[in-house]
Formats: structure tokens, C-alpha cells, sequence
């Protein structure tokens, strides 16, 4: 599975520094957080800032907008170096477009899917997404409680996904960690987005805390597959 730090959950202080150092550590991508005070309660990063962290760092950069009509503000994000962007599927009406227009500039396209919110919802998007953001906070801010009805919901739409013949990565962002990971590595995600869950942690340095994860994910995976066999 990948590891993505969530630099929302970064110092805020230092984020030049916490990019440089989750980079040489090895993180496969960065998740960035994206609010509008309205979608959600809160603000957090903007393109501007996302624009001057890019040039710290080659990987991917994934950013998760949990904003109302995500289609209009799509190509601010384009232009400040976005790889991936998820839209939710509960803030727009033309999700198929929104996704699709994200395609056509040659960025993946992800689509967000909050806790409540059935899969249904994003059947008919299936074969335009590259990723699938299934929240297992409700979105807004860090350090909430795992909603525990979201690992039935995984295993869900890996059958889904599955049964329909498509390849889509699952990544699950909100309250991923130490308790919540093999569960959701069991059900199928396989893009953690990792907050002060597991990476943000004041006891530990960021190259450590990727190290001791990135143990922990190894040694899950390889008893999954022994027990497979
Ligand atoms: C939440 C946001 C997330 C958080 C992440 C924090 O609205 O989309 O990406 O940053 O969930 O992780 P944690 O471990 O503090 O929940
Ligand atoms: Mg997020």
C-alpha cells in the first residue's frame, strides 16, 4: 500500500521542511486538503501555497478538494502542479464532467465519497476514475474517530469494482493508523493518507515515523499473502 502524508496535519510553521524530510523518508505521494468553509467547515490549503511546496519534491501530488462546484475551480489546481485531484461526489451535479475534464488535462481523477453517502453514488463513474477517496472521517478536519461502518463499505466496493472488471485504486483517508490499517488493508485500500494517526506525531521524527509505517504495512502485507496461500 502507498503512504501519503496529509500536510494539513504538518507544522504549519515548516512545511517547506516537513516536505523535504517526508520526501527523502520515501512517502510514495502528498495528500493535500483543500476547503472552502462551505463544503465543510473549515479552510486549509490554497494553490498559491501548493504551487511554492511543488518544487520541494517529485512525487505526486494529490489534492482533495472538499469544496462546493469543485468544476469551477479545477484549473487553479492544474496550474499550481496538481498530479491527482478527488472531487466529492456530494458537491457537485456534474460529476461525470468535473471527472472527465480532470482526465482530459492529463491528471489522474479521483472521486470522494463521505461516510453517509451510499455507493451508488459513484457507479456510473466508474470507468472515468483512476482513484476512489472513501472517507472514514466525515471530512473537515483531523483527529476524528474512525467511522466503523466504513470497512463493510470497502469491502463493498472492492467487490464492485471487481465484479465490473474495473482497476481503481481505493485510497482511505481519516483517522488512518496503527488500529484502523489492517482492517482497511484486509478490505482492499491500498492509498493510505496518513495524518496524526500514524505520521503526525510529536513523540517522533518524521523519517522514523515513515520507517516504523512503512514496517508495519511490509509485515501486514507479507501475512496476507501467506495466509492467501
Ligand atoms: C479531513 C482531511 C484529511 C485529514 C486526515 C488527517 O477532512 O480530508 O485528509 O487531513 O484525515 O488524518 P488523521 O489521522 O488526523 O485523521
Ligand atoms: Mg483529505
Amino acid at each position: 500500500a502507498l503512504i501519503g502524508p496529509s500536510l494539513m496535519c504538518a507544522d504549519m510553521g515548516n512545511l517547506q521542511e516537513a516536505v523535504i524530510e517526508l520526501d527523502r523518508a520515501g512517502v510514495d505521494f502528498f495528500h493535500l486538503d483543500v476547503m472552502d468553509g462551505k463544503f465543510v467547515p473549515n479552510f486549509t490549503l490554497g494553490p498559491d501555497l501548493i504551487k511554492r511546496l511543488r518544487g520541494f519534491t517529485q512525487k505526486p501530488f494529490d489534492v482533495h478538494l472538499m469544496v462546493e462546484k469543485p468544476e469551477d475551480f479545477l484549473h487553479l489546481f492544474i496550474e499550481s502542479g496538481a498530479d491527482m485531484i478527488s472531487v466529492h461526489t456530494e458537491a457537485t451535479n456534474h460529476l461525470q464532467r468535473t471527472l472527465q475534464t480532470i482526465k482530459d488535462k492529463g491528471l489522474k481523477a479521483g472521486v470522494a465519497i463521505n461516510p453517509a453517502t451510499p455507493l451508488q453514488n459513484i457507479e456510473y463513474v466508474l470507468d472515468v476514475v483512476d482513484y476512489i477517496t472513501v472517507m472514514t472521517v466525515n471530512p473537515g478536519f483531523a483527529g476524528q474517530r474512525f467511522v466503523p461502518l466504513m470497512n463493510k463499505k470497502l469491502q463493498l466496493l472492492n467487490e464492485m469494482i471487481h465484479e465490473q472488471g474495473y482497476t481503481i485504486d481505493i485510497q482511505v483517508d481519516g483517522n488512518i493508523g496503527y488500529s484502523t490499517i489492517p482492517d482497511v488493508l484486509e478490505n482492499g485500500a491500498n492509498m493510505l493518507v496518513c495524518g496524526t494517526s500514524s505520521l503526525f506525531k510529536p513523540e517522533l521524527k518524521l523519517d522514523e515515523a515513515v520507517a516504523k509505517l512503512r514496517r508495519f504495512i511490509h509485515e501486514l502485507e507479507f501475512t496476507n499473502v501467506k495466509g492467501e496461500g
